[in-house]
């Protein structure tokens, strides 16, 4: 076996990636690391200890209902980028606004992050996987002022990092600078991401496709008639292909990016803006996925090119093995001609 490799060696060796690095973004990542190590230690708790697993009693902005973990996962991380000094200021799926960071260091920082503390909620009490979702962006705002709505709703092609934790059979952290995607595996024994993923590729196709099922009857005439295609024997493997939802999106991106696949969140009839997140949710995995040689499009349209207008926006989803996207699509212009 090799040189073992933790993710602090392997930001510093990374770090002359970045044109003028002066080493913050390197300091950002470290602080993301620990947040992340902080939350799984509690979630690898949960059910041990009080006051961690259930309802919060409170909803978020989008009137969903926050679990105990969503609210400490969310204040781990604040409190983790607020003492860092590199970041002015943060959005996340727990807080109704964005928030600046007032002191001075921080309004000097050049970066904001946008996260998802705990995404996969509902899975959080069954002791099923989660994970964690984060996006940087640098600071369109002057450095030394607060911090604006201007520098959180940027596009998904001015990411600077985009990442994910998951908290599965082991915790694992996969990020990408731009550079490719690389996954790092925590050792319990030493306390450190090391890693395990190099460079890693999506496979451009496979057998596997993830989408609540329950929802097709409200979904576009071109998802149904995709599901349709993955059922059947005259699809390309001759043989029809295997569901695979758990719920948890990290949990099924990270199963598709190692194996291939197809994540589906469409809009429906209704939900007509869709589920999941533009900012914290689709644009961090989207870039992951195109740097590993997937896609990631709202049905019709690249993720990342998106233009966001609201800090909780939502978007139908479709990210995964690159032939697998695009045979989606196609079947969705197709249900459009024949309805026309
Ligand atoms: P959350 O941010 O409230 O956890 O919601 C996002 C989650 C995704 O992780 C998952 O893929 C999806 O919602 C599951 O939704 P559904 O239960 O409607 O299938
Ligand atoms: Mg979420």
């Amino acid at each position: 076996m090799g040189k073992t490799i933790t993710l602090s060696e392997f930001i510093i060796k990374r770090q002359s990636e970045f044109a003028n690095a002066t080493g913050e973004l390197s300091r950002l990542l470290n602080d993301i690391a620990v947040a992340a190590k902080v939350i799984s230690r509690d979630v690898r708790r949960a059910g041990l200890i009080d006051n961690i697993l259930g309802a919060q009693g409170s909803t978020n902005v989008q009137g969903e209902e926050q679990q105990k973990l969503d609210v400490i996962a969310d204040e781990q991380f604040i409190k983790m980028l607020r003492n860092g000094g590199e970041v002015c200021g943060i959005a996340s799926e727990e807080n109704d606004d964005f928030v600046a960071f007032e002191d001075e260091v921080s309004r000097n920082g050049k970066y904001v992050v946008l996260f998802d503390p705990l995404d996969g909620s509902s899975n959080i009490d069954v002791n099923v996987s989660i994970g964690t979702i984060f996006s940087i962006f640098r600071r369109k705002s002057p450095v030394g002022s607060l911090v604006t709505i201007e520098d959180m709703l940027q596009k998904g092609t001015e990411q600077v990092v985009a990442g994910y934790v998951l908290y599965g059979s082991s915790t694992m952290l996969v990020y990408t600078t731009g550079n490719g995607v690389n996954g790092f595996t925590l050792d319990p024994s030493i306390g450190e991401f090391c890693l395990s993923h190099p460079d890693m590729k999506m496979p451009e196709k496979s057998r596997l496709y993830a989408m609540n099922e329950g929802n097709i009857a409200v979904c576009h005439p071109g998802i149904k008639a995709y599901a349709e295609y993955c059922q059947s024997f005259e699809n390309d493997y001759g043989t029809p292909y295997s569901g695979r939802y758990i719920g948890s999106l990290v949990a099924d991106f990270h199963r598709n990016l190692i194996k291939g696949g197809i994540y589906i969140y469409p809009v429906t009839t209704t939900s007509p803006k869709g589920k999941l997140r533009l900012l914290y949710e689709c644009n961090p995995l989207a870039l992951i996925a195109e740097q590993a040689g997937g896609l990631a499009t709202d049905g019709k349209n690249r993720i990342l090119d998106i233009q966001p207008t609201e800090l909780h926006q939502r978007v139908g989803y479709f990210t995964g093995s690159k032939n697998q996207v695009e045979k989606v699509m196609e079947l969705i212009r197709e249900a459009e001609i024949k309805t026309v």
